[in-house]
């Protein structure tokens, strides 16, 4: 059965740059309720485990540095039609390759440092926002 639950990460290049504040405006804007949300820093063990299916990819080492290098903000958000819904709201991987008005069109430099996580399943939703957050901490 198909959740109302998706996860994202502001990436560390999003932090930097100051983007929070606009990112978490389109987010709500967009009709997703904040049900969990922190400022953190993954360590490198955190990054190759959250992204081990892509750990045969020439890319892994780069997106682990990328991933780790600052503070992200992970959140888990809520809407109908969450998961779905927030990949259109945030655009294709590539920002090259994202629709006008995406976050990642907006925001995003290139594929390797695109701003912005978005689960890709309703399974992956409930893995990933667990892997950020425990029952206490979503609400
Ligand atoms: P998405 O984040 O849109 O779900 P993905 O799951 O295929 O994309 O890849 C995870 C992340 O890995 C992606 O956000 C950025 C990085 N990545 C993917 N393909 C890449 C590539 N060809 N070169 C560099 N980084 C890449
Ligand atoms: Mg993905």
């Amino acid at each position: 059965m198909a959740t109302n639950r998706t996860f994202t990460m502001l990436k560390p290049d999003a932090v930097e740059k100051g983007h929070i504040g606009a990112i978490l405006e389109k987010i709500s804007a967009s009709g997703f309720r904040i049900v969990a949300m922190k400022l953190t820093q993954m360590t490198k063990a955190d990054a190759q485990a959250f992204y081990a299916i892509h750990n045969e990819r020439p890319f892994f080492g780069e997106l682990v540095e990328y991933m780790t290098r600052g503070p992200i903000v992970a959140a888990i958000l809520e809407k109908d039609n969450a998961v779905e819904d927030f990949r259109t709201l945030i655009g294709a991987t590539n920002p090259a390759d994202a629709a006008e008005g995406t976050i990642r069109k907006l925001y995003a430099a290139s594929i390797g440092e695109n701003a912005v996580h978005g689960s890709d399943s309703d399974d992956n939703a409930a893995i990933e926002g667990a892997f950020h957050f425990s029952g206490r901490e979503m609400f």
